[in-house]
């Protein structure tokens, strides 16, 4: 099926040198579509069945409806929720021209949640992802742009796209779209977007669109990079946490703009001393670990794991669980294993095996015989199956096991 990027963009080197937040790129790929992720059953689905806020929410002519107007409260297990979407007022509102959009799919929808992981890491910057379904005929968004990268796949019906050159280049999240920019100008690219069509529009880039005779349904995958900025704010901040700067400013320096400006001068040298010795290293391992300690683990299937645990032995299959994260680092204390959001420590003895099982993709248990007794190796499996970085494929040979 090829990675999620290249679903997204075809060919990932030459996206990468052309493309990526540089310029926008078409992909029309129809034959395979991307229902798989969401289809418009799935979207009735997830609107009439107990959709609650935010999880979901209306648009009309570009501004959201009020909530108060498609929700209601409900009992759930003895207590009064109020933020229950009003299903008949929801399918009212599309009828009448609503967009209907689904936020944060990234979060509960298996196939998405999958999708955007194996995007995030390959990109290694993280992913989010919302789907707008918009009715025959309605205008869709207004021109705007967007403070990061997306990639927009057209689930089913059609809808027209135009993209224009920045009128802010590479805008931060505070730097939003407003109308006082001015005339974005002609498109550079327009587009009728078709089911199974992946547009990628960089940050910064305006873009409208509006659908046609039919229903149009399309997920947006937001990638939200990090920036140069996130990095050296990160550095500069460790910088000055210095007891040299937590003093206080002189008594009066607000009378005497002089004297506070030759101190300022003063300041700026001791911290231009401190970059000089600014440790790159332990930047670069923050950074990275940042990015790795937020990819907590998918769980999907973790009930059956639980109940095959005590099958476990040396004839197990067993495998890295998709998406799971696994960083091996030595420390002085021992051995460090991050797996998202949680850190295991782990005896020093252990770090090649580690290393091998963070490498593999699968293995039966008994292959560890050469690194761990019959004991360790059991416990280690069975420890890293209840973490969510290694599934039990077939518990015993012979006894297949999948998960859902
Ligand atoms: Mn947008």
């Amino acid at each position: 099926m090829g990675t999620a990027l290249a679903r997204c963009v075809g060919d990932v080197e030459r996206f990468l040198r052309e493309h990526w937040t540089r310029a926008p790129q078409l992909l029309t790929n129809a034959q395979r579509g991307f229902t798989d992720l969401l289809s418009l059953d799935d979207v009735d689905h997830l609107i009439s069945t107990f959709p609650r806020q935010p999880a979901f929410r209306l648009v009309r002519d570009g501004k959201p409806l009020d909530p108060s107007m498609y929700t209601r409260s409900a009992s759930l297990g003895g207590r009064t929720v109020t933020d229950v979407g009003d299903t008949p007022r929801i399918y009212d509102e599309l009828h009448a021209g609503a967009t209907l959009v689904l936020q944060g799919l990234h979060r509960y929808w298996p196939a998405v949640m999958r999708f955007c992981r194996d995007l995030e890491l390959e990109l290694t910057h993280p992913t989010q992802a919302n789907a707008y379904v918009t009715p025959p005929t309605s205008r869709g968004l207004a021109v705007h742009h967007d403070t990061h990268d997306v990639f927009v796949l057209q689930l089913a019906g059609r809808k027209r796209w135009a993209v224009h050159e920045p009128l802010v280049e590479l805008p931060l999240p505070a730097q939003r779209w407003s109308s006082d920019l001015g005339d974005p100008g002609p498109p550079i690219l327009t587009a009728e977007l078709q089911p199974g069509d992946c547009l990628y529009i960089p940050r910064g880039f305006p873009h409208a669109a509006e659908s046609r005779q039919e229903v149009s349904a399309h997920l947006t995958v937001g990638v939200l990079t990090s920036t140069w900025k996130d990095v050296m704010s990160d550095a500069f901040s460790e910088l000055v946490d210095d007891v040299e700067f937590r003093r206080s400013l002189p008594v009066g320096f607000a009378h005497d703009e002089d004297a506070l400006a030759a101190d300022i001068a003063d300041h700026v040298e001791q911290l231009r001393a401190a970059l000089d010795k600014l440790d790159a290293a332990e930047v670069a391992r923050r950074t990275v670990r940042r990015f790795w300690s937020r990819r907590w683990p998918m769980l999907i299937g973790q009930l059956g794991q639980l109940m095959a645990l005590g099958e476990v032995d040396d004839s197990s299959l067993v495998q890295r669980r998709e998406g799971s994260v696994c960083l091996v680092r030595c420390a002085p204390e021992g051995l460090w294993c991050l797996l998202g959001d949680r850190e295991l420590a782990m005896p020093s003895a252990l770090e090649p095996v580690m290393r091998r099982i963070a490498a593999t993709s699968g293995f039966s248990v008994g292959e560890l015989a050469d690194q761990l007794d019959e004991k360790s190796r059991l416990t280690l499996v069975r420890r890293l199956v209840r973490e969510g970085l290694l599934e039990i494929v077939q518990a015993r040979s012979g006894e297949e096991r999948r998960h859902g």
